[in-house]
């Protein structure tokens, strides 16, 4: 960024302190900064003991070939025990790990007891064939336990999973089975999506053709449908797991044993297979889940709403959680089926006590009416945490309004695939809270703010997030290119990691996240982000949804052009209502920020996880040949929204 004016166009002076009962029983108090700044090594060394290592680490960070970290680098330990095993040990096999909510309306309940035999007979299924320690397992599934049973038995012997979302196509599973060199498969024939099966194996099949390297394909049944059936190649979960024993002796491995890999896909080139290891990245998951969401494993019930197939639901679902002997739900479906108060009413049936879901589904619940979520009892809930794009104060506002009874705190989470766990966020038994900002790094995380040349800005000022020290649940490499692992990450700013997102400091030193840095916009001259035109026009009682962009401009080199999706009691045929919502963003944020040319659509461009794809938007405003759209939920909505464009003026 040339100049660094963005920062602090948007003022938001809302604060809320923590309810004083949480506080008063918080597992983090303030200290914890404290203890963690006058010695984070100390500090992690201290967290690395909630889990059980078979040797205990004696060296806590080995940075002496950077970007290469080495976390406890001399314990070992094994993954699957510390998820499992151990909690059966200290006396708790009859607590619910999972209970697993079916989109159709089935349900199960899985006790810690339970799922040691299942993810103990799915090791030994595994072992059977031929799958061993330094392997790479591919993870194609739908929502459901056998999902976490097939990563935790992964780790349980060794090998790591690389667990692809089950919307990708066969052509993008089949880059990422060839890419880490998978040698079985684990799928189900489908899984059930907005009330019908939706078929995963056929994928499978093409990929494993296209593949090569593909010698196992293990099928869950979850809907029944017709498949094909390879007999040398494929076999049924329910023969080979359910016929093995469920006796199973974890070996140790050492922490920085190959955990998983997950790719992401960025904006160009072959996606990058993050590389996770052991035993710092289930420290910071455990730490994260225990200290973000103040977790109490004997009362809490906690639910993440993220797919399996995403870092969230690895970190959130998977490994934080069941390190730390959790209670959760794992539902299967999408929110409006069968109606939309589908979400409410599973955290009424199973008292949700702490709910983590994203911006996207946040703004989608403002979008469907207030009354809604208000037909549910939702008193058990006591924290909701946020993941996955910058949340607009006014999403912010209204989760905690409408959601939160107007008393539950919000935890507003950034962190990346890259990052492994939560990095910045606040505290809820600390933090006096402000909507829209995920305010400081955690204890034992250092991330700041820094310009063009690298100088960290003063508060008040914009440019780059940074993380500026190493941290135990890293991305280690990427999978197999060590070199684009260092370009991509270290060499922007020396010996700092950039995170790609634009960001800027408060007067108080908060962190305000600005959206990725590709998606800024540059406007006669300034800097402006589009997360702060966004959360202007959101904060419109017409408004829902917002994506802006920068499309060329003759004259301001770039100009905004805002898609909007208006709230249910707003109408697009209001002649005067695009003016107003100009002026309001030129009221809220200043002239220059005024959007162009504002155009209601019915829905925006998004990635299967859920963050809005304004590079799309930017060839639509600039009357271009579309990009990529392989990555959309829903391609179609392109066309919808090309089709109802007035021409450029
Ligand atoms: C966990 C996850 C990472 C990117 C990240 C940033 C955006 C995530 C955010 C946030 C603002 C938050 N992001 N959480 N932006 N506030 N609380 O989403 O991982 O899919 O790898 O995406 O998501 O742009 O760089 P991933």
């Amino acid at each position: 960024m040339s100049d660094m004016s963005l920062a602090n166009l948007l003022k938001e002076e809302r604060r809320f302190a923590p309810p004083a009962d949480l506080a008063a029983h918080a597992n983090v108090t303030a200290e914890a900064y404290e203890q963690a700044r006058a010695d984070r090594l100390g500090f992690w060394a201290a967290q690395a003991r909630r889990l059980t290592w078979a040797t205990e680490p004696t060296e806590t960070l080995d940075w002496s070939n950077p970007p290469f970290a080495k976390w406890f680098k001399d314990g070992t330990l094994n993954v699957a025990h510390n998820c499992v095993d151990r909690h059966v040990e200290a006396g708790h096999g009859d607590r619910v790990a999972i209970h697993f909510e079916g989109e159709p309306g089935d349900s199960r309940a899985i006790t810690y007891a339970e799922l040691k035999d299942e993810v103990s007979r799915a090791a030994n299924a595994l072992l059977h064939l031929g799958v061993r320690k330094g392997d790479r397992v591919a993870v194609y599934m739908p929502m459901i336990p056998e999902t976490a049973i097939a990563m935790l038995a992964c780790a349980r012997i060794g090998a790591a999973h690389s667990v692809v979302f089950g919307g990708f196509s066969s052509d993008a599973l089949a880059t990422r089975i060839k890419d880490a060199d998978a040698k079985v498969v684990i799928t189900s024939d489908g899984g059930y999506r907005r009330g019908k099966p939706s078929a995963l194996k056929p994928a499978v099949d093409e990929a494993a053709e296209k593949a090569g390297t593909v010698e196992h394909v293990l099928v869950v049944r979850r809907t029944g449908q017709d498949i094909a059936w390879n007999d040398t190649r494929d076999i049924w979960w329910h023969d080979l797991v359910a016929a093995q024993p469920t006796e199973h002796t974890p070996e140790a491995f050492d922490a920085e044993h190959p955990l998983f890999i997950l790719y992401t896909s960025g904006t160009t080139g072959k996606p990058k297979g993050i590389l996770h290891t052991s035993g710092g990245y289930l420290t910071q998951t455990a730490y994260t889940h225990w200290a973000v969401f103040d977790l109490k494993p004997e009362t809490d019930v906690f639910w993440c709403t993220a797919d399996v197939g995403w870092v969230t639901g690895h970190s959130y679902i998977v490994y934080g959680p069941l390190a730390n002997g959790a209670t959760q739900v794992m539902y299967e479906g999408t929110p409006d089926t069968p109606h939309q108060g589908r979400f409410w009413e599973i955290i009424q049936k199973y008292k949700v006590s702490l709910l983590y879901t994203a911006p996207t589904a946040i703004r989608t619940f403002m979008k469907w009416g207030d009354d809604i979520p208000a037909k549910y009892d939702l008193s058990s809930l006591r924290i909701l945490g946020s993941v996955g794009e910058p949340i607009n104060p006014e999403a912010w506002i209204w989760y905690r309004k409408h959601i939160g009874a107007d008393h539950t705190p919000v935890v507003d989470t950034w962190w990346q695939t890259e990052t492994g766990a939560m990095m910045i966020s606040p505290l809820p038994g600390v933090t006096e809270a402000k909507p829209g900002s995920a305010q400081r790094p955690l204890p034992g995380i250092s991330a700041t703010v820094v310009d063009d040349e690298a100088r960290e800005v003063p508060d008040g000022a914009g440019g780059y997030l940074v993380l500026t020290e190493p941290w135990p649940s890293m991305l280690r490499t990427i999978w197999g290119d060590d070199q684009r692992f260092k370009d991509t990450y270290w060499t922007r700013f020396q010996g700092k990691y950039f995170a790609g997102d634009g960001a800027k400091k408060d007067d108080d030193g908060d962190i305000w996240l600005l959206g990725r840095v590709d998606d800024v916009m540059l406007v006669s001259g300034h800097n402006i982000s589009t997360t702060e035109v966004e959360s202007a026009l959101v904060s419109h009682p017409a408004v829902a949804e917002a994506a802006v962009v920068g499309a060329a401009d003759e004259t301001t080199g770039q100009a905004i052009v805002a898609f909007v999706i208006l709230r249910a009691t707003a109408s697009a045929d209001d002649e005067t209502l695009i003016g107003t919502l100009r002026d309001h963003v030129g009221a809220t944020l200043g002239p220059i920020a005024k959007p162009k040319r504002i155009l209601p659509v019915a829905e925006l461009p998004k990635t299967r996880s859920g963050k809005i794809m304004r590079r799309l938007l930017r060839d639509v405003a600039e009357n271009r040949q579309l990009g990529d759209v392989t990555t959309l939920t829903d391609s179609s909505v392109m066309d919808l929204i090309q089709s109802k464009l007035p021409a450029a003026p």
